[in-house]
Formats: structure tokens, sequence, C-alpha cells
């Protein structure tokens, strides 16, 4: 038999189901073996003492996404690969966003020639469907669906992007139809029209009132709507970026009733609060604004335990990068822009991983095991990868994350490798980052970043089990 490429020696090899010691044989990118005492490989890795998760899968990114507003994001396909991979991630899932009046057939072509030969890792689209034509529900949706692009984002507020109850109703009806995962950015547009309206009649406008203008009320509201709809048309939907108590509360509802209602959160709702956005009117704290907004040290409480009792399946960064300096990021509309002009989302792929580990896992908020689900094997399932990501296990792919724990890292931008100029995590210290990250077996960082350009490849989804509807229990001819 032909010998390993790579043998990792003696690792604590962590899955979402269980922790044990073992030697992992890779062979052409994949896991060939999982056994003590391997036969020499052509390369040899010591991870004694170490856990070895399943390199993450960041299943909510926007790389190079055109806002329309004059603000341009900082990573492209390149960058924010590569910031992934230094992070501990090997697979992300960025969106593939149809312009209203666009067919979704040009979105995704126009998204795969952004990607163009720059991925360093393996990734995946979601589409965003925002103009559901008679054409894109009948035609184009079930194509793509059946070409592997199987989840898809709603947006229940911005104007430029969201859908009515109407359009979501015939929109679901079609993921119900063919199998696909439909996730809802949940926030009551009208809502935050009003109260943004009335911020700035009021002359609040400093970015601090971006929280002001969208109380957990809006996402409450938009929360039980979708879950309403969701039901109506009895099919499975996951609710992305929730921010606290109000709309974890309508998720366990929803599920308590036996409706499959899924749920993601992400760092910002337990590292921030609205206090980031500032205490008083500087501009800094555009750097901290990012929809749903962050909320307090109770809702922080709410989302930590979500992620302990299994309300949430998905951990994900919503890395939406943006400069705070130069002139088309948070600038864009110049530094006295009220908070409604200023763009919308904050980086955090490249430390989503080591956040949650430090944070999480070694202060046994959570087992290791909850990590590897929430950071990988649920988003795996969740949009139809499984089990070739997000597994240690014989034949999948070989990506890998080898953790460093017990050293004090305080977490700066210069050691990050996205193109933003600031982390919203900058100062906080933490007990664990990526040693190495493997991608199909190759290193891709081991304290340095070693991954190519173009290495990285595209990944059609299978239709995912978790987007099935229930059978139906009523007579409704949907
Ligand atoms: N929604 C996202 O998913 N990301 C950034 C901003 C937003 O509103
Ligand atoms: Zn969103
Ligand atoms: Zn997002």
């Amino acid at each position: 038999m032909q010998p390993f490429d790579t043998v990792i020696r003696n690792a604590r090899v962590v899955t979402a189901a269980d922790t044990f010691t073992s030697d992992i044989g890779i062979r052409d990118g994949r896991i060939a073996a999982l056994a003590l005492d391997l036969p020499p490989g052509l390369e040899e890795i010591d991870a004694a003492g170490r856990h070895v998760t399943p390199g993450g899968i960041d299943s909510h990114v926007h790389l190079d996404q055109p806002t329309g507003d004059g603000s341009v994001m900082a990573d492209d396909f390149f960058s924010g690969t590569l910031s992934a991979a230094c992070g501990g991630t090997t697979t992300v899932i960025p969106f593939a966003c149809q312009q209203k009046g666009e067919t979704l057939r040009a979105a995704v072509d126009d998204y795969h020639r952004r990607a163009g030969d720059k991925p360093v890792i393996d990734y995946a689209f979601h589409l965003i469907v925002t103009d559901p034509t008679p054409e894109v529900l009948r035609e184009e949706l079930p194509a793509l669906i059946a070409e592997g692009y199987t989840s898809f984002k709603i947006y229940m507020t911005y104007d430029a992007l969201k859908l009515g109850d109407r359009e979501i109703l015939e929109t679901l009806s079609v993921a119900r139809r063919e199998g696909a995962m439909v996730m809802l950015h949940a926030e009551n547009s009208d809502c935050i029209a009003w109260l943004t309206e009335r911020l700035l009649a009021a002359g609040l406008s400093a970015p601090r009132y971006h929280a002001s203008s969208r109380p957990m009320l809006v996402e409450r509201e938009a929360t039980h709507r979708a879950i309403a709809l969701a039901e109506l048309v009895d099919v499975p939907i996951l609710i992305v970026h929730v921010s606290g108590r109000e709309a974890v509360e309508q998720i366990r509802w929803a599920q308590s009733h036996g409706l499959k209602v899924y749920a993601e959160t992400c760092p910002q709702y337990l590292f921030l609060t609205a206090d980031s956005l500032g205490c008083d009117d500087s501009f800094e704290g555009a750097k901290c604004i990012c929809s749903p907004p962050p909320r307090d040290a109770a809702n922080q409480q709410v989302i930590w335990d979500g992620l302990e009792n299994g309300s949430f399946e998905i951990f994900s960064s919503d890395h939406a990068p943006f400069r705070y300096g130069g002139p088309d990021g948070k600038r864009a509309h110049g530094e006295d822009a009220s908070f409604d002009k200023i763009a919308n989302g904050i980086p955090g792929v490249e430390t989503r991983m080591a956040l949650l580990w430090s944070e999480g896992v070694r202060t046994g908020r959570i087992t290791p095991q909850s990590f590897v689900a929430l950071t990988s094997t649920n988003a795996a399932k969740m949009y139809g990868l499984y089990p070739r990501k997000g597994s240690i296990a014989i034949g999948a792919d070989a990506d890998l994350v080898i953790w460093d724990e017990g050293r004090s890292v305080s977490i700066s931008n210069e050691m990050l490798h996205h193109n933003v100029d600031y982390t919203p995590y900058a100062g906080m210290q933490l007990s664990a980052w990526p040693a190495m990250t493997l991608s199909r077996g190759d290193v891709v960082w081991d304290g340095e970043p070693r991954g190519e350009a173009g290495r990285g490849r595209f990944l059609p989804c299978e239709r995912p089990a978790p987007a099935q509807a229930r059978r139906r229990k009523t007579e409704l001819p949907l």
C-alpha cells in the first residue's frame, strides 16, 4: 500500500460526538486511517497532547459583495479565505447576491468570476434571492438548487434586498418543493425606517444610534413572522445572526412545537454590546455597526445558554468587512455620516474559532464536542456538505485544526490577515489559537500563512437533510 502523505501523531481528536486519541493518516487530501501506531508518512506532524478538531466551516461570510452605496468590501476571495485559513477555517460559504432586476444565474456567474483563481480554501455559495419573479421561482431557482446551490437567504429588511410576506411565502414554497435550506434575516423593515426617521429628526445620528434604531423588538417581531410564514408553508428555516433573548424565545417556542426552525448566532452577540458602538457621539462606534446590533450582558448570557442547550445549530462569523480608514469603507459617506449611511457589518472570519474555543471550551461553558458541532459539523449538515466536510472520519477531506492551548494571546489587528484595518476584538485576551490548519491535507497555516491563491475548490452542495419538510398534516394545496 502507498505510504500516507502525512501522519498526524497522537492527536486528541475531537468530533461532534467523541474525543479520542489517535494518529490521523492522510492520503490524497482525505483522511485514510484513524488508529494508533500508523506506519510512517512522507510527512510527520507531532500533535501529542493537542486537540485536533475538524476545520471550521464559516457558513456566513460576505466576500467581494457589491453594496450599491459607495462602500466597498475590503476582503475579496483571496484575503478573506487566507484570513479564514489562518483562523482555523477550511471552508467558507459566502453569498451570491441577486440584484433586483437581475437573474439569479447572472448573480451566480458574477460571483464565480469574483472568486476566480483567488480562494485559498474550499468554498460554496448561498444565493440571496431579492427578486423572486415567476421566472426565478419556476425555472431558475429549481435549476440552481439542482446544480448545488441548495441554500438561499431572504432579507426581511433593506429596501434593495427585502421581500414582502407574500414573496417570502412564494419563495419558501419553492424551497419546500425543491429541498433547499432557507436562511432568514429577521428584522422588521418598517419599524427600523420609522425609528430611524425619528432619531434623525431629533438630531440623534451618531453611530451608537444604529442600535437604538433596531431594538430587540424589531428582531422579535420579524422572527415570529418568519416562523409563522414557514409554519404555514410547512418548510424548515434557519434564522441567521440571532442577537438575544426575545428572538431566542420565539425560536425555542417553535422548536418546542415541533417546527424545524434552526438558528445561527455569531461572536458579536457574545463579546460585544450596544456600548461597543460608543457611549458618546464619536465616529469610532462605526467599527461595531452590524445588524442586528449587539445587545447587552444579559442578552450575551442568553446566547451562551442557547449555544449550550442546543437552541443554536450554527456559530458563524457574519464576516462583513469594511475598512474604518479610507474613503470607501465605514467613511464612504464621510465622518459626519448619520448611522443609517454607515456600512453595515464587522470583520470576524479569522477570530471566530479561537474566540469560541478560548471563551467557550476552555472556560467550561461548552464541551469540545459542542464546539465542533457549532463551528463545523452542523454547518456541513445544514448546507449539504456532510460527510465530506465537517468531521474527522475516514473518507472525509483532511480539513483539520491543531490547537495551541494555554498560551496567552492578546488579539490585535496586526496579527490578522484580513484586509480590514481593525478588529472589534482588539485587546481581548485569549488562551488558545490554531497552531496549524490543514486544508485537504495541505498546511495552510502554521504560524505563517501557507495557502496559495487558487488552491480552494468550489463545492456544489447536496440538498440538506435538515431542509426536508415534515410530512404534511393539513389538507392545504401547497
Ligand atoms: N446582514 C448580514 O447578514 N450581514 C451584514 C449586515 C446584515 O444586515
Ligand atoms: Zn443578514
Ligand atoms: Zn451576513
